[in-house]
């Protein structure tokens, strides 16, 4: 441990002047260069193992990055002391740093997690990704509707370090030169690890026009400027295969660079690199590097299909089938001919194993699907919670599993408990160590040990558990004040949804419900405690009906907001840009978690692990983690509602839902649909919007939010009802702290490794 006098002098250095003379950019400007250094030394010392995982994806949303830095160097209360001496505060500086949201939502979170507690368990372990120059959209709102501006968040200065590795990426007529740049990834008390970032550096960042669109020919000016900010609804486009070849080609190059430096010969690749494809966006690594192996490496076709098969390892993170990619194979020729030989070449080895078209890379129309590439020529094919790898085996890919059942196995998603407790709940870290000591810091799992009667029937700690929270919602409510100029009670209960919009996440659901509330208020039941329902969503720019739902919502939040017999106990607010940084600001907040996908549809779920974590509780249905969460906690700590994923599957098959018959049955539930075109909501909002998402429900509801109604009200009455009993409540909220440890990524990772990498 460094003497805090020595880190105030590396601090000066740093700054290049007394701490007390720096503006905000120049204190940030030297705790970066500081933390680099650190890093760059714990990095020296780590990397010299054989054997790397390279965990590739399209996405990683970091989130903001120096907090996270010094927790994991050691240095974090040491420096914030050190500021404060010198009438500084760390959280100033916080402020000032550009989030990097290089991800759309749950699949380039975890992403991040994982790169947190690949570095923390010490094992060796790079990401791979691209460089976007805008990270996803910054959200406006304007009359009551989503607009998208761009987000640049590459300042000077920034966590990237460039480096001098460059290479060549053909495409069908022209070639790219790509760079690497890196950011470095520490972990907690352990060595540091790096996040390898591919940029071209012909991009143009003036093209951007109006919003976020620009001109999408010029492959050399808009290569990597954007992340796509696509939710898996909508289907992807040329420039989606540019970008992901771009970023495969290059990682296939630094692997094989890696390996042949190491002493490998490359037929024992897999002694040297293991390969985490992160869904199918980078599954086309898998041709490129048997093309190199085969084109520039001089080995056969089947010996380099043998080879790259021993490296890679498949992640699925979704059963929605429109998000699952297919690429036309004359898109395919348009962009990267040189690939389509290799992966036709991969569709005969299938065609001449088997005879179900099922399960052929090539469909009948042409279409590669790429998932089909990664379970044929991969060895590991894993799902992100225990019924998501269920239902894939049962139902999806039942069809592969028959084939490969040894390839199939489930890893439970996993979060970074540095970032989602220990940065963002220090008072709730405090207070946990005050019971039972440190060690649940390195060891999450020692939280259980709060799970004690007595602890769990001590009204002193309850009551100061119940503390914390309130602390977290004053701090909660002010910042909002502060900066979105949003004003809601500390004193009432905090109901959270915060996660991209999307029709299978039900966000309409919890609308619905708040409308009925909205109407019971009316018509004189007051609800004991006043309620802040609050959304956190982006819609993807593309995705109408997501758009419409947001429409709903912020007129809703009018509507209540200016009818004075009700705004008093009830108020739904939708912040703005919901992003990593507001998300570490609400979680802690939190009294109620909104968790209510249709079941069958949210793979795992990141989000409610992070509220059990800060002692929410859940509200949600039996889906992706929830059904763990549930088993962990049992059924007097979570409100569980909703028909079960078997329910949900079987009507799909049969075909046999009309929203409308649960419109005309339920009374309840057909005054709150009828309240969205309303006069009232007509009044605050657009009717083109209104009743477009109308018929939307009454006519189709693909994700089934009128047969789940009723329960829902029922489960979120109870809840509130429970909340009631204040010591009952905290007593819940420490039985979820206490079996959250299972959620932390350090065990997810742990088990990739046992199970998959062995490093
Ligand atoms: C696909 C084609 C073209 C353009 C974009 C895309 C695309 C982009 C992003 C498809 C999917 C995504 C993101 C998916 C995602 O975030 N999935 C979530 O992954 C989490 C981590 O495993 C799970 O917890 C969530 O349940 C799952 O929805």
């Amino acid at each position: 441990m460094m003497e805090q006098k020595q880190l105030k002098q590396l601090l000066d250095k740093a700054c290049k002047k007394p701490v007390s003379q720096c503006s905000v950019p120049e204190l940030y400007q030297g705790l970066l260069a500081l933390v680099q250094a650190m890093a760059e030394k714990r990095g020296k010392t780590a990397r010299t193992e054989k054997k790397k995982l390279y965990y590739i994806s399209a996405e990683f949303l970091l989130g903001k990055l120096l907090s996270n830095n010094l927790i994991n160097l050691g240095i974090y209360d040491d420096v914030r002391a050190i500021l404060a001496d010198c009438g500084r505060s760390l959280g100033e500086i916080e402020e000032y740093e550009p989030e990097p949201s290089l991800g759309n939502g749950g699949l380039g979170r975890l992403a991040a997690c994982f790169l947190d507690s690949i570095a923390t368990l010490g094992l060796n372990g790079d990401g791979i990704g691209l460089n976007y120059h805008m990270g996803l959209f910054k959200q406006v709102f304007s009359c009551n509707k989503q607009q998208e501006a761009p987000d640049p968040w590459i300042g000077s200065p920034s966590w990237l370090i460039r480096t001098d590795t460059t290479y060549e990426i053909p495409y069908k007529d022209f070639t790219l030169q790509s760079r690497m740049y890196n950011i470095q990834v520490t972990g907690y008390n352990n060595r540091a690890n790096l996040l390898h970032l591919f940029d071209l550096e012909t991009v143009n960042d003036h093209i951007i026009q109006k919003g976020i669109s620009f001109d999408k020919k010029d492959i050399r000016e808009n290569l990597t400027l954007f992340l796509y900010p696509d939710d898996s609804n909508r289907a992807g486009r040329m420039l989606r295969i540019y970008q992901q070849y771009f970023m495969v080609s290059s990682a296939a190059r630094l692997i094989l660079d890696e390996a042949l430096e190491k002493g490998s010969d490359l037929t024992d690749l897999s002694d040297y690199a293991v390969i985490q494809i992160n869904d199918t966006h980078p599954t086309m690594v898998i041709p490129e590097l048997i093309r190199l192996l085969t084109a520039e490496h001089g080995m056969e076709m089947d010996t380099a299909i043998e080879i790259v098969s021993r490296c890679c390892a498949y992640t699925n993170h979704t059963i929605l089938a429109e998000a699952l990619e297919k690429w036309p194979v004359k898109d395919l020729e348009e962009a990267v001919p040189q690939l389509v030989p290799v992966i036709k070449a991969l569709d005969d080895r299938v065609r001449r194993r088997f005879s179900d078209p099922s399960v052929y890379i090539i469909d009948g129309e042409g279409l590669v699907h790429m998932a089909h590439i990664d379970i044929h020529y991969g060895f590991s094919v894993n799902g992100v919670a225990a019924l998501h790898t269920d239902i894939l085996k049962e139902t999806e890919l039942r069809n592969f599993y028959a084939i490969y059942p040894e390839k199939f196995n489930n890893k439970t998603n996993g979060i970074t408990f540095r970032r989602w407790l220990l940065y963002c709940n220090p008072e709730l870290t405090a207070w946990i160590e005050g019971l039972i000591g440190g060690g649940f810091r390195q060891d999450a799992s020692e939280l259980q040990k709060l799970n004690d009667p007595k602890f769990l029937e001590d009204p002193k700690v309850l009551e100061s558990l119940l503390s914390v929270k309130a602390e977290k919602k004053r701090q909660l409510a002010s910042w909002l004040k502060k900066t979105q100029n949003i004003d809601i009670d500390p004193e009432s209960i905090f109901d959270i949804q915060i996660k991209r919009l999307h029709e299978y996440k039900r966000q309409q659901l919890n609308a619905l419900y708040l409308i009925h509330k909205y109407q019971e208020i009316k018509s004189g039941k007051i609800p004991a405690t006043p309620i802040t329902a609050i959304f956190g969503a982006k819609a993807a720019p593309a995705y109408v009906i997501a758009k419409d739902i947001i429409h709903m919502i912020l007129c809703l939040q009018q509507v209540i907001e200016s009818d004075p017999e009700v705004s008093p106990w009830l108020k739904t607010v939708m912040v703005c840009n919901y992003n990593v940084t507001l998300a570490e600001k609400l979680i802690p907040a939190c009294d109620i978690s909104q968790q209510i996908s249709l079941a069958s549809k949210e793979a795992s779920g990141t989000g409610n692990m992070k509220f059990m974590l800060n002692g929410a509780i859940t509200l949600g249905t039996e889906d992706g983690a929830n059904v763990e969460i549930h088993q962990l906690v049992g059924d007097s700590n979570i409100y569980v509602f909703g028909d079960s994923s078997q329910t949900v599957i079987q009507r799909y098959k049969d075909g046999s839902y009309r929203s409308r018959d649960f419109y005309e049955k339920d009374p309840v539930l057909r005054q709150a649909v009828d309240f969205i075109t309303g006069p009232e909501m007509m009044a605050a909002g657009c009717p083109e919007n209104l009743n477009r998402l109308s018929q939307e429900l009454l006519n189709k509801d693909w994700f089934m939010t009128f047969p789940d109604f009723e329960a829902y009200l029922s489960a979120r009455e109870q809840a509130f009802h429970d909340y009631e009993d204040r010591y009952a409540w905290a007593k819940k909220m420490l039985v979820n702290i206490s079996q959250a440890g299972f959620f932390s990524s350090d065990r997810t990772i742990a088990q990739y490794n046992k199970d998959i990498w062995k490093l």
